[in-house]
């Protein structure tokens, strides 16, 4: 296992290169499953489907239960959009406004958010902002929450520049075990700027939504039952606690697949879906991702990387070269930061030479330049007691911590006793330092979620437009968002 060697060796030298030792890169506990596995690199990487509007600017897409193959032979109950996991993809328009009706059929309540969105506060996803099923009733009494039967109508402007978003589960207390039953999918927004670019398209363009999940034996998806297993306890793990891990790794729900590629550059609109797991994305025999696009849309200038580390809820807009490789070969995306099966992500086989006239230019879009920021707050995430908490408190719905004004910008500085990649809902931010320093290559561009390690300072710039009202920011490892690690915060 050639590949494995080179994971392994991979995997050393980064945590040769963090200085720590053990399992300093890892954010989450391993959940091993039961089930038969696949090969590697023998299932068909799929698609999701496209969404098609019932109408121009109107969508509607359906919670529910739905048995779907995911491991060969075997069946597995999802929750998901549409009954798929992942669910549809939404190809919006900047300048095109969409309204997303969302019927929920499963059996328990749900919110939806999209993650990158910015969107006014009562389409957001609050997490006590409810779509009840029909027939369920006691509500849980968090203060606030609402209730809305059956459907509710997410309303987007889509006024941002093109990005890769994604939209997933976000309801109090139970986003982990929902998102990890299938509630999650991709957004690509598009605009003119994009669209003047000679980026790979098409079948070239291959949006890869990345997450681990393990399996029992009958090929159920196994979970923590503490943790919310079955959508109705609120009591935790406390193996649990760092988050959970599974032990096969999806891309667009299949495990390890395999896709075949012309020998031409393609473009990766790479989503980091997972509940705790942290990737470190390395292509084998060797090549280089040339990076377009981060959280929040293209960059100024493409940015090269040999690795790109993604914690949950980072997407990386990267073009590969497949050139670069000889008809016939193959090349593996491998995840450096575990070792065994998790090592391993995906392989594209090079199939042949084609045409290729597309390009990376050296000017890739003009992102908002760095406001002058009017305020500087600190936020803290730290395990206090037996909850991950932000200041020292655990979540608490309608408290905000901090009120921005809108059309201004902040620098929140963000510190950590773990892997927490902190999330703000709304407002994206440049990451301007970790530790003092330089930020990482990695932190280039526009974002709304940034990779925090232990115990470290990580100093964002954060613009507060588009919408007052109610927003969040919190820890993206889903495990501890439901451990209370959220905060709200009011643009006023
Ligand atoms: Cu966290």
């Amino acid at each position: 296992m050639v590949a494995a060697r080179v994971a392994r060796a991979a995997r050393r030298a980064g945590l040769a290169v963090a200085g720590c030792g053990g399992d300093a890169e890892s954010a989450g506990e391993l959940l091993a499953g039961r089930a038969r596995l696949p090969e590697p690199f023998t299932v068909p990487l799929p698609i999701p489907e496209v969404a098609r509007p019932v109408r121009p600017g109107r969508y509607e897409v359906t919670q529910r239960v739905a048995a779907v193959e995911i491991l060969p032979g075997l069946r597995t109950e999802v929750w998901g959009y549409g009954g798929t996991f992942p669910g549809p993809t939404f190809e919006l328009r900047r300048g095109t406004p969409a309204v997303l009706r969302v019927r929920n059929e499963l059996p328990v309540p749900t919110s939806t958010h999209l993650h990158g969105g910015v969107n006014p506060p009562g389409s957001d996803g609050y997490p006590t902002d409810l779509v009840v099923p029909a027939g369920h009733a006691a509500p849980h009494g968090h203060p606030g929450e609402v209730h809305h039967p059956v459907v509710k109508d997410y309303r987007y402007p889509v006024e941002q520049r093109a990005a890769t978003l994604w939209y997933h589960d976000h309801r109090m207390d139970f986003t982990a075990p929902q998102v990890w039953r299938g509630l999650a999918g991709m957004v690509l927004v598009r605009d003119e700027e994009e669209d003047a670019l000679p980026l790979p398209r098409g079948e070239r363009e291959l949006p890869l939504m990345i997450c681990d999940r393990s399996f029992e034996e009958d090929g159920s998806f196994r979970y923590p039952q503490a943790h919310g297993g079955h959508g109705h306890s609120h009591a935790r793990d406390p193996d649990f606690m760092e988050g959970v891990e599974g032990d096969v790794i999806l891309v667009n729900g299949a495990p390890w697949p395999v896709a075949e590629v012309t020998a031409t550059r393609h473009r990766l609109r790479l989503v980091n879906a997972s509940n705790a797991r942290r990737y470190r994305l390395r292509l084998s025999p060797g090549g280089r991702f040339t990076q377009v696009g981060s959280d929040a849309g293209l960059l100024a200038a493409p940015v090269a990387h040999d690795t790109i580390t993604m914690a949950p809820g980072e997407r990386f807009d990267v073009v590969v070269d497949f050139s670069a490789y000889p008809p016939g070969s193959t090349v593996t995306l491998l995840n450096t930061l575990a070792g065994g099966p998790a090592g391993n992500v995906m392989r594209f086989v090079v199939t042949r030479r084609a045409p290729d006239d597309t390009a990376v230019p050296a000017v890739l879009s003009r992102p908002p330049g760095r406001p002058r920021p009017v305020a500087a707050r600190t936020f803290d995430f730290r395990r206090t007691d037996e909850s991950w908490t932000i200041n020292g408190h655990r979540y608490r719905p309608g408290v905000p911590l901090a009120r921005p004004r809108l059309g201004t910008a902040e620098v929140w500085r963000l510190t950590s006793d773990f892997h927490h990649p902190v999330h703000l809902h709304l407002a994206h931010f440049q990451v301007l330092a970790r530790n003092g320093r330089p930020p990482a290559a990695t932190d280039a561009g526009w974002k709304d979620t940034v990779d925090v390690r232990p115990y470290e300072v990580v100093d964002v710039l954060a613009r507060f437009d588009g919408h007052r009202g109610r927003y969040m920011l919190h820890c993206h490892n889903l495990e501890h968002e439901d451990m209370a690690m959220m905060a709200d915060f009011d643009v006023i």
